[in-house]
Formats: structure tokens, sequence, C-alpha cells
């Protein structure tokens, strides 16, 4: 019941809360919008410019156009010159001229003066100038070279630019650390895992829905997350006119509301949903066999519970099928499925029955919600293989790949590290990648990828080692990682850590020193790339106007403005990599300062797609100038079934058995001197012998028991939310009703109506949520859109930090609770992954 209204929210209302009437009150006069008109600086159309840049509010980043006037941005749209979405947008883009022109932000360098550190703790920064900045910094890494210790640097990246490896990956090594520690493992790597194994692309898809006529997601919510929103919401209307769609999702998502099914499954069970829409699909006859092949004699041999001898079927495009019905699949009929995930056994039958009679134009979708679980690694690659059976992989209609485009590389700094410097990258990495217990196979090499929350507790064991100096660059960590608290103990340990950053957020506050960033969208340069409408674009972001205070470009004229004291200093490696290897490509010059070395950076690493000289494909500019004034480049359109028995896996086929995960696993196992099964137990799943190289069910890890916390907590985005970066934002408190079933200037959990009865809560009360990890106090919604036994709250508030609209006191008290404090800091550790889902038991009280 909604207290307000004195009535369940009713459906339609609910397609109001996710419509574009919102966006009406984005566009209300702002306060700092009638400051700017009392000013006089009054918005006349037609006087002031349209500049292109990126939006980097999620990782859709849509190339955009930005209204300058009079030296101030004033409106966003989407760039007429793209290809993937045009002018279309998402309703968060508004959202970034908010944290532009924040009162709340950084504007000069700012130094520590309270030794303790501590939430509530004033950590008394002073503002001091760039030189003392710069100098502090160089003092710690001079004193690391002399001790040997160049390993003791440690870089932290969040949110960034294709040109952030220059202050991440490349500086870092030339000053002879292994450290360039990356978000991506909380982030969405256990999703690249699931088409890794199956077809070979280390990478996310995107999906043709203008020709599609089914839509199949698993928990993903394309009007409001995951990647091209903006594309989806402009085509998701004519979509539903030719395509049915089902959500699987324990909560009633913006896209469920306006879906033909909605599947609210139990959290942590998709896997069993998918392997027996599998079963289904094969007992049926359903599978595409244009990709798939078939029985020699036509006959279907697939029958529950029997055994298939492979030597009947002849494979074409895929590898395994037979092996992976006899493995796996032959048990998992519906009604086993029904029983784990709460669905009908009816319902699964329905559903196998219109994927096979619409495949291949079929999509199967599948969010971070479903595999950055505990293990979570195998329902990525389960979900992902209906797309194979369905022949859905490359197809109009289907599911494609993001296309390569020819963007360059920040150049390798590694000849340019001396001696001291190569002793040190030579340490192990801080954050235990490759390590028995954390694979991380990134394109399936043992410790390819990062394992980014593992860093917090690297350092309170100081296992390997206690990182001296580290530097977080547009991360929250403290904020945004399960069990973030235990990144606030870790940070008080380190010597020595300095935050490049837009606003004071929870990690830095325990900073010891701040460097005020320019604004992503606005106020530098940057490269992104995203794909859609079957085209993959590369944009550009650039200044465009005065930066505010005194912040400098962060990727690359940190680096330069280290790089020139290390050089004072008689250490000049850093400096000769800098203007050697980034000249600029029209002139020859070398970079003088950090705003040139920015500028050269942008263009060298996009020469192949605006110098007609080089010209490769797609968008054919006649030289930097005009790719700067377009601001983004599109790839020619997608060429289908191209990949077809040219995959990037073992057998160049799509694997249902995978050669190429037994390739990864094996060899991550005999580094270890072990077998895989010991791989299997050290990373917490319950497969053995060759059902670790099939997709397959495996029962998700309960943190905390039933007893003691009998509800299960799900987690989601909101669709105001630019990661963590927005709740400073008024228009984001304002608008937040844009989620069903959330409210204006609140942070609500949603309980089924039938669970608060019980639980003698009623809708606006104020409840506390408890965990194994902690405890948060937030808002009651009674929702019918949760499945009973769950509680759904969207990540996002909670901050109290970052400034005074996001916190209720800033640097104490948090406006509602942070999710990231109620889970525990646990892995897919296969990928590396944080798991932020599956099954994290709660206990909900009135407070
Ligand atoms: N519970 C829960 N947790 C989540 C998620 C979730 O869905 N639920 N999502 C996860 C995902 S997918 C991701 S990618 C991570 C993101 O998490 P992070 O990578 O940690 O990024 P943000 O939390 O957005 O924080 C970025 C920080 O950079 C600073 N900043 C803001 N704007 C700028 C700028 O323009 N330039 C610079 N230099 N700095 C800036 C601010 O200090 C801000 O706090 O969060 C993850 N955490
Ligand atoms: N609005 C918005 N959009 C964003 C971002 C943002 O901050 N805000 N961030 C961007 C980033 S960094 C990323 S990585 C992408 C990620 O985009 P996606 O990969 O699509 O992942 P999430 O939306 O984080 O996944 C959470 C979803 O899974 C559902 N879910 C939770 N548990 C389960 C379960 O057990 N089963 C099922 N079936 N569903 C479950 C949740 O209800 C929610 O809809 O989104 C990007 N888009
Ligand atoms: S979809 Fe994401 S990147 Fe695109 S406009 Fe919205 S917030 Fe920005
Ligand atoms: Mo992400």
């Amino acid at each position: 019941m909604n207290k307000k209204n004195g009535l369940c929210l009713s459906r339609r209302q609910l397609l109001l809360g996710t419509g574009s009437l919102a966006l009406v009150s984005l566009f209300s006069p702002s306060p700092i919008m009638m400051a700017m008109a009392k000013a006089g600086m009054v918005y006349e159309p037609g006087s002031g410019k349209w500049i292109g840049t990126t939006c980097n509010g999620c990782t859709s980043f849509c190339a955009k156009q930005v209204y300058i006037q009079d030296g101030r941005a004033l409106h966003i749209r989407g760039n007429e010159h793209s290809k993937v979405h045009g002018t279309s947008s998402c309703p968060r883009q508004y959202l970034a001229l908010q944290e532009l022109y924040d009162p709340d932000r950084v504007r000069t360098p700012m130094l520590r003066t309270n030794p303790e550190k501590g939430r509530g703790i004033d950590p008394q920064f002073k503002p001091i100038s760039w030189d003392e900045a710069i100098k502090l910094m160089a003092d710690r890494l001079m004193a690391l070279r002399e001790r040997n210790e160049t390993h003791r640097y440690v870089t932290l990246r969040g949110r960034y630019s294709y040109l952030s490896d220059l202050l991440i990956k490349n500086f870092t090594q030339v000053l002879g650390s292994p450290n360039a520690i990356t978000h991506s493992a909380l982030c969405a790597e256990a999703d690249k895992l699931g088409s890794f194994f199956t077809e070979g692309d280390w990478g996310y898809r995107q999906y043709d829905i203008k020709d599609t006529r089914y839509i199949l997601s698993f928990g993903v919510d394309p009007l409001s997350a995951n990647r091209q929103v903006s594309y989806y919401c402009s085509q998701w209307g004519n979509t539903l006119d030719h395509a049915q769609v089902a959500i699987v999702d324990p909560r009633f998502s913006a896209s469920a509301a306006k879906a033909d099914e909605w599947l609210p499954v139990v959290p942590g069970q998709d896997a069993a949903l998918g392997l027996a829409l599998a079963h289904q699909i094969l007992v049926d006859g359903g599978w595409h066999r244009p990709f798939i092949g078939d029985f020699k004699d036509g006959q279907n041999r697939f029958v529950a519970g029997q055994e298939v001898d492979p030597e009947y079927f002849d494979e074409l495009h895929s590898h395994g099928l037979v092996r992976w019905w006899n493995l796996e699949l032959k048990e998992h009929t519906p009604e086993w499925a029904a029983e784990l995930s709460g669905i009908e056994a009816a319902q699964i039958r329905r559903l196998a029955k219109k994927l096979a009679d619409a495949a291949p134009r079929v999509q199967v979708w599948r969010a971070r919600g479903v595999q950055m679980q505990h293990r979570g690694g195998y329902t990525a690659m389960a979900l992902h293989a209906l797309n194979g059976l369905l022949g859905a992989i490359d197809q109009e209609g289907g599911v494609l790949k993001w296309a390569s485009v020819p963007l360059g590389e920040i150049p390798s700094s590694k000849k340019y590290a001396d001696e001291i410097g190569q002793q040190g990258l030579k340490k192990e990495k801080i954050d235990r990648r490759g390590r028995l217990e954390f694979p991380a196979l990134k394109k399936g090499k043992s410790g390819g990828g990062v394992v980014t929350n593992a860093v917090a507790e690297s350092i309170l064991t100081e296992d390997p080692y206690l990182p001296d100096f580290v530097l977080g660059y547009f991360n929250n960590f403290t904020f945004s990682a399960p069990g973030g608290q235990q990144w606030e103990e870790a940070l008080k340990k380190v010597p020595f850590v300095a935050h490049i950053t837009t606003n004071i957020s929870e990690f830095s506050w325990y900073a010891d020193l701040i460097l005020p960033a320019p604004h992503f969208m606005f106020e530098r340069w940057g490269i992104q790339k995203t794909a859609g409408n079957r085209y993959t674009q590369v944009s550009i972001s650039q200044p465009m106007i005065k930066r505010l205070g005194l912040s400098v470009e962060d990727e690359c004229g940190i680096p330069w403005l280290i790089a020139e004291e290390l050089a004072r200093r008689g250490f000049k490696d850093p400096m000769r990599y800098l203007i050697t290897e980034f000249k600029d490509p029209e002139t020859g010059k070398e970079p003088t300062n950090a705003d040139e070395l920015a500028l050269y950076a942008t263009k060298l690493l996009t020469k192949k797609l605006w110098d007609p000289l080089q010209y490769i494909e797609g968008d054919h500019f006649s030289g930097w100038q005009e790719f700067q004034d377009k601001g983004v480049w599109n790839s020619k359109p997608y060429s289908f079934r191209k990949r077809w028995s040219q995959m990037k896996t073992a057998t160049k086929k799509f694997e249902f058995y995978s050669e190429t995960m037994k390739e990864a696993l094996e060899k991550h196992a005999k580094k270890h001197h072990t077998d895989v099964d010991q791989v299997m137990e050290a990373t917490g799943y319950l497969a053995r012998g060759e059902q670790a190289f099939v997709p397959h069910y495996e029962p998700p890890f309960r943190y905390g028991d039933e007893k003691a916390f009998p509800m299960l907590f799900v987690d989601h985005k909101s669709r105001l939310s630019r990661e963590g970066r927005s709740a400073n934002s008024f228009w984001y408190q304002q608008n937040l009703d844009v989620d069903p079933g959330a409210r204006k200037y609140a942070d609500v959990a949603k309980l089924n109506p039938i669970d608060a009865k019980m639980l003698s809560i009623e809708d606006g009360d104020t409840i506390r949520i408890t965990s194994i990890q902690g405890s948060i106090v937030c808002e009651a919604a009674l929702f019918e859109g949760v499945r009973p036994g769950t509680v759904a709250k969207a990540f996002g508030q909670g901050h109290w930090a970052y400034g005074r609209i996001a916190s209720q006191q800033f640097g104490k008290i948090p406006f509602g609770g942070n999710n990231n404090e109620l889970l525990p800091p646990v892995y897919e550790q296969l990928s590396g992954s944080s798991a932020f889902y599956g099954q994290i038991g709660v206990r909900v009280e009135k407070v």
C-alpha cells in the first residue's frame, strides 16, 4: 500500500513512472538556470554553438552535442552525426550539467592537515598550489626509487576514457610499478566470460532490435541501464510492434513494465531457467539447424533423461552440443527448473516454443545481476549458449559483436623503465590476480584480468605487501565496492593517498592529497566507444569551456606535471617517454605542456579514423578538424555471419563444450601444480570433471542463513544514477520516481505488501536492513513489483560525502543507505569479478 495514494500502484501509474513525462520536469528552471538568467546570461537560441563530445554518465558512452553560449554549457542533445543513437538520449544526460556546475566541486589541490582518518572526522583539508602538490608526489616516488620499492606505488582507476591508459597503465609502468588497477572487476567482467568461453569474444554485445521477433532478458533493463540506453529507448516502441519481450528479474523494472511477460525469478536461479529452456528447445527439435546442424537421419534423439550417441549428429558451426546434452542438459526438465527458479514448468515450455518459433531472430540478454554472483560464471555461459542454440549469433535480429575499430593504443612505455623500474615491474601485482583462487581468466589467460576489490584486503593483510602511495583516479571504491567498509580501513593504513576527483567523495575523505579534476564531458579531452543499431562508433570529449578552478587535464596532464618535476630531479625517463611517443601526428611537434600532450594523445589514438591517407573503413573525414567538429566516427554497417566457424575459440566454432575453457583452466591448474578439480574447489564451484567445461547448474551460494536473514536482497541501478556520481544533483533527487516503485527525495527499499504485512511495516516507514556484512537505514516502499521474499533497492544513495545534496550531513551522515555496506566483499573468482548478486540474505526491521 502506498500511504500517499491510499492505493497500490496501478500498472498505468507504473508506466507513467517509466515514461517521458518525467523529462518535462527535468527542464523546469533550476536555481542555477534562474541565477544565470538574473546575471544576464539569458538563453537566446541561435547565438551559441553546438560542440561535439561524449557523455560518460554510463557505459553507453553516447556521442553528444553541448550548446555553449557565453562560455557556459546550457543544453545537451544526442549527436546527429552518430549512426548508433542519433539525436536521441536518456534522461540522465542533463544531470551532467548539474555535475559540471555543482557548487560543491573541488577547485584547487588540497592537503590533509588532520592525520587522523575516519568517517565523521574532518580531514581539515587546506588549499595548496599545484607546484606543492606535484612536489609531494615526486618526493614519494623518488623515495620509492631510492629504496628499490617502486612497486609500492599503486594506481586505482574507476570510470575513464581510452586516454586513461597513459596515467594508469603506461605512466605507472615507466615509474616501475606493475600496479595499474582498474575498476573492471567491479563493473562487468563476469559478463565477458560468458561470451568468451562460448564464442571467443571478450567483450559486450549489441542487440539488433530493429529486426528481432523475441527478446528474452535475464535482468537487463535496457530502458534504464546496460549499454546503449539512448538507442534502445528510442527504438523500443517500434520493437514492441514486431517482437515479444520477456523480462526475467525478481524486480519489476522499467522494461518489465513494457514487456509481454515478467518472470520474477528466485534470485540466483537464472541458470536453472536457462538450462531448462535449452533442454526443452532440444527436446522440441527447436534448435537452429543452419547454425547447429542436425541428426544425420533427421530424427530427433533428444529425449529427457536419455544419452545421445554423438556419432548420430553432424554439427556445423557449433561444437559439443551432444556432449553438453549428455553431461548436463538431459535431466534439466522444466519441472526441475520450476522447483528452483519459481517459474512454472508450463511457462518455461511456452517460452521455449516461442523462442524456437522466432529463431534465429531472437536475442537472450544478460545483466550483471545474473552473472556477478559467486557462482555466476557458468550462468553467463548457460544463458549465452541459448543464443548459440537458436542461431542468433551474428544474425539479423539477433546478437551482434561490437565491431573492432581502427583505434590506436597509448604507446608502450616498457622500454623507458630503467633498471630500478624493471625490478619493480617483476613484483607480484597487488590484486592477487592469477593466484590459485583468483584465475581472473581475461581472454583465457591465467591472471589476465583484474581483481579490483582484493586490493583492499591485500592492503589490510599486507599480502603481498603494503602500498606506500595510492593514487585514485575517477573512482570511489569506498562507496562503489561491495563491503566498502574494508576500503575505509585499508585507506587508513596506506601512508599516502592522493585522489583525482571533481568532488570530495567517500574515497577522497581518506586521501592525504586531493587533486581537482576537470569534468570529463566538458572540460578535457577523451575518447570513448559504443555500439548499437549495427554500427560501432568512436567519439571524443573535448574541452569547450574554461576549466573550473585550477583543475588540469587528468589522464594526460597529471603525468606531464609529474614527469616535469621528476626530470628536474634528474629522473628523466618518464619525460623522455612522453615527448618521444606523443608527437602531434599532424605537425610532428613534441608536446610542451599538459594541454598539448592531451590534444596530441587524442589525435594519435584516433588518427586512423580521421587521416584520409590512412583511411580503412567507415566515415571518411578530410582531416582532424572535420573529425573534431563532428565529434564522432561511425564504422561501416555490420557484416552478418562473418564469424561463423571463424570465432576466436579453440575450435573456431561456437562451443557448447568449451575447449577454450578447458585449455584455460588446465593452464591455470598446471601453473599451480594441480588439477582442474582443485581449481573448481578453490574458486568455490561445485563442478567436478568435465562439467567444468560446459555451461552447467551451480546452486547459488547463500550469504547469511535463512533463519537470521530470511529475505534476499536485490540490488539494481536507478534510471538516474550516473554510476555513483549523480546523487549531488538536485535534478536527480527531484526526479527519482522515474524508477518503478521509487520516490522523489528518498532512498527506498521496495518490499512486497505480503512481506510488509508479516513484518508489520507500512509504506513510508523507516526500516533497517541487515546482512552478514552490515546494516543500512532507509525508507520502505510497498510495491507489488518485487518477488515476495525479496527486497529490491537501487544503488546510488547513501552518500555521506560527495556534497551537500548527496549526503544528509556532509562528511558525517548519509542520505539513505549505501547498498554496498550490505554486500559482502565476495567474488566470482574465475573472472575476478565482485559478486553483488545471487543470494544475499537480509533481515528487514522497522526502526
Ligand atoms: N551496489 C552496487 N554497487 C555498484 C554497482 C551497482 O550496480 N550496485 N555498479 C558497479 C559498476 S557497474 C561500476 S562501473 C562501479 C563504478 O564505481 P567507480 O568506478 O568507483 O565510479 P563512481 O562510483 O562513479 O565514482 C567515481 C568518482 O570519481 C570522481 N569523479 C566524478 N566525476 C569525475 C570526473 O569527471 N573526473 C574525475 N577525474 N573524477 C570524477 C568522484 O570522486 C566519484 O566518486 O560501481 C559498481 N558498484
Ligand atoms: N541508469 C544507469 N545505467 C547504467 C549505469 C548506471 O549507473 N545507471 N551504469 C552502466 C554500467 S557501469 C554498467 S557496467 C552497465 C551494467 O548493466 P547490466 O549489465 O544490465 O547490469 P545491472 O543493471 O547492474 O544489473 C542489475 C539488474 O539485474 C537484476 N537482478 C539482480 N539479481 C538478479 C537475479 O538473481 N536474477 C535476475 N534475472 N536479475 C537479477 C536487477 O533487478 C537489475 O535489473 O549499466 C550501465 N548503465
Ligand atoms: S545513456 Fe548513458 S551515456 Fe548515454 S546519455 Fe544517458 S547517461 Fe549519458
Ligand atoms: Mo560498470
